[in-house]
């Protein structure tokens, strides 16, 4: 796979010849096809709660990218293993026929414990966008610390049910300043392909995209980038393009081609629960308890661990409260859960001998939006595709990275939207408030400047060129930037600090962490390939040596 080493985010040669890996890897077990793609019924591992007083070889708490890895590989080494999710497993259908809600039209499915939500593009046009739901496990947390919101994925799957799809893998040159303790040529030539293959990773026919009507929103994109001189890249994606094409002929059922994304794709997407879980449930040797939340995790009297786990209802009430014990824990609870969690178990002698580095260095990837008013000629299309297939790429330059970003609002709105991930240098840190029975995370709001300030080397430059202006009516309060946010956060737990270099933490033997809080606060694009090939570079050494 060298030709990745050289190659930008989204090299074409690398991504075909990663998803033909990845198709041949997945085959056996689960068809990725449309066919497999075109309904969510997962084949993912059994939802069978865990039953209390149970002793167990393995529990992973969370279901996202680092404990789907950890799951299959564990299983597929003939280890048993037990899943923690304190999410819904979504495969049962709502009112309407479907699991997942739309995004235009957010329901109790939408929001994680909400009375109403929390949209990220808080308004349109000026008007606010939020309103009242009924309070339930719904799919999209949105979880506020004083200085930003933390936008993550909850149920069975993890982030996958809920993100862009976008599968980017760093360029090399850049590796260094993602993952400094990390063997660079391991990653590029073994577990990064190996992580896009079991993604499913591919990327857009690029015929069909330079004639697609829902790709207007990224022409008009690459069209303005270039003009200004940044080099445009496509990146690849783990939707199911056939199935895209099948949904832009009304052949199909819509969901990207629909604006689903934030509150789930019921089509096309392939989220974990088709890739790695499906892969995990066709061992046999992995079963998953939803609703279920790991509390507390203590060395046992007799060896392994004492875990506390809540089982919740749809309202988020603790039904029950069950204790088991297992001989090794897998922390894949995300950036911020896995923080939170070890944090306050050092905090309150739980587990006392972590090291002081748990807790820190966690970033949001300097995340940062905006928007910008084009012209009547540059109109975006009524009809956008919500999975992003492209970004402008002036890391180098001015650090920033800026993907093209869709606004499925099903009607023109001339406007331009861009996630940028940028080299912002603030780290926070996480802290038990006693007091308030809470974890809190000291990341300052003006904190985004230097994100700001890097997106702005981008788009400044052109507006200039193009006679244009941000647009102001996205974020509340005449905002240009979306500064208030992360979907991306990163760190807290990180890898050769609060854990040696293959995620085994410090202090308690049996005890890993194996998800986003390993990298130190920014992966210079977005994370999850690099979540996924760093869990699958650290697995096959704790598989290795530890079992
Ligand atoms: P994650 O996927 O968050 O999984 C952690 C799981 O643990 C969750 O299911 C939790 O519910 C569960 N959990 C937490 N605490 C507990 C507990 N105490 N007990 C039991 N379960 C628990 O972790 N990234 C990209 O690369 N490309 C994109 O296009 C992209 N778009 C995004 C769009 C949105 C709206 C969002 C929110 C994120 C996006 N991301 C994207 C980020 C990506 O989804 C994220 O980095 C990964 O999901 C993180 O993977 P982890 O395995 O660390």
């Amino acid at each position: 796979m060298s030709n990745n080493s050289t190659s930008g985010p989204g090299s074409r040669g690398f991504s075909r010849r990663g998803f033909i890996a990845g198709t041949g890897s997945i085959l056996g077990v689960a068809a990725l096809g449309s066919r497999a793609t075109a309904a969510v019924r997962p084949g993912a591992a059994p939802a069978a709660a865990i039953a209390p007083g149970a002793r167990v070889p393995v529990l992973v708490v969370g279901t996202g990218y680092g404990g789907s890895v950890a799951a299959l590989r564990l299983a597929q080494a003939g280890v048993d293993v037990h899943m923690i999710e304190m999410g819904m497993s979504w495969d049962t259908p709502g009112p309407d026929g479907k699991i997942f809600a739309n995004t235009t039209k957010p329901d109790h499915r939408s929001f994680w414990l909400r009375t109403k939500t929390k949209q990220p593009l808080s308004n349109f046009l000026g008007f606010p966008l939020d309103k009242d739901i009924p309070r339930h496990t719904g799919i999209l947390d949105a979880e506020e610390f004083s200085g930003i919101t933390v936008y993550q994925g909850r149920g069975v799957g993890g982030g996958s049910l809920v993100n862009g799809g976008m599968a980017v893998t760093p360029r090399r040159e850049n590796f260094g300043g993602v993952l400094p303790s990390v063997n660079a040529a391991e990653m590029y030539d073994v577990y990064y392909p190996r992580a896009n293959a079991g993604l499913g990773v591919s990327d857009v026919d690029p015929a069909w995209w330079e004639s697609a009507a829902c790709y207007q929103y990224a022409r008009v994109g690459r069209k303005h980038a270039q003009r200004s001189g940044f080099p445009f890249v496509f990146v690849p994606n783990v939707y199911d393009w056939d199935y895209m094409k099948q949904e832009a002929a009304g052949a199909v059922p819509k969901s990207a081609l629909d604006g689903e994304v934030l509150y789930g794709n019921n089509y096309g997407k392939k989220s974990l629960q088709k890739t790695y879980l499906a892969r995990a449930g066709a061992t046999g040797k992995v079963t998953i308890s939803p609703l279920h939340r790991v509390t507390s995790v203590a060395p046992a009297a007799g060896g392994g661990y004492t875990v506390v786990i809540e089982q919740i209802n749809t309202t988020g009430d603790t039904t029950a409260t069950k204790t088991v014990t297992a001989d090794k824990v897998f922390f894949a609870a995300g950036s911020v859960g896995t923080s939170k969690l070890l944090t306050r178990l050092k905090a309150t002698g739980a587990l006392p001998r972590l090291n002081n580095e748990v807790g820190k260095g966690w970033g949001d990837n300097g995340n940062v939006m905006c928007g910008r008013a084009n012209h009547m000629w540059d109109a975006t299309g009524k009809v956008q595709s919500s999975m992003p297939t492209a970004g402008i790429d002036n890391w180098a330059a001015g650090g920033a990275f800026a993907e093209v970003a869709p606004l499925p609002t099903g009607i023109e709105t001339y406007a331009s939207l861009y996630l940028s991930i940028t080299k912002n240098p603030h780290r926070a840190e996480f802290s038990w408030n006693a007091a308030a029975g809470r974890t809190d995370l000291s990341w300052q709001t003006a904190w985004k400047q230097p994100s700001i300030d890097a997106a702005r080397t981008i788009f400044d430059k052109i507006n200039a060129k193009e006679g244009t202006i941000y647009r102001s009516d996205f974020f509340g309060g005449s905002k240009i930037w979306g500064d208030h946010l992360t979907y991306h956060p990163l760190g807290g737990v990180v890898l050769d600090r609060a854990t040696d270099n293959y995620g085994r933490l410090h202090g308690h033997p049996g005890l890993y962490v194996i998800d986003g809080s390993l990298i130190p606060g920014n992966a210079s694009v977005n994370p999850f390939v690099t979540i996924t090939a760093l869990a699958e570079r650290n697995i096959e050494r704790i598989i290795a040596t530890d079992l």
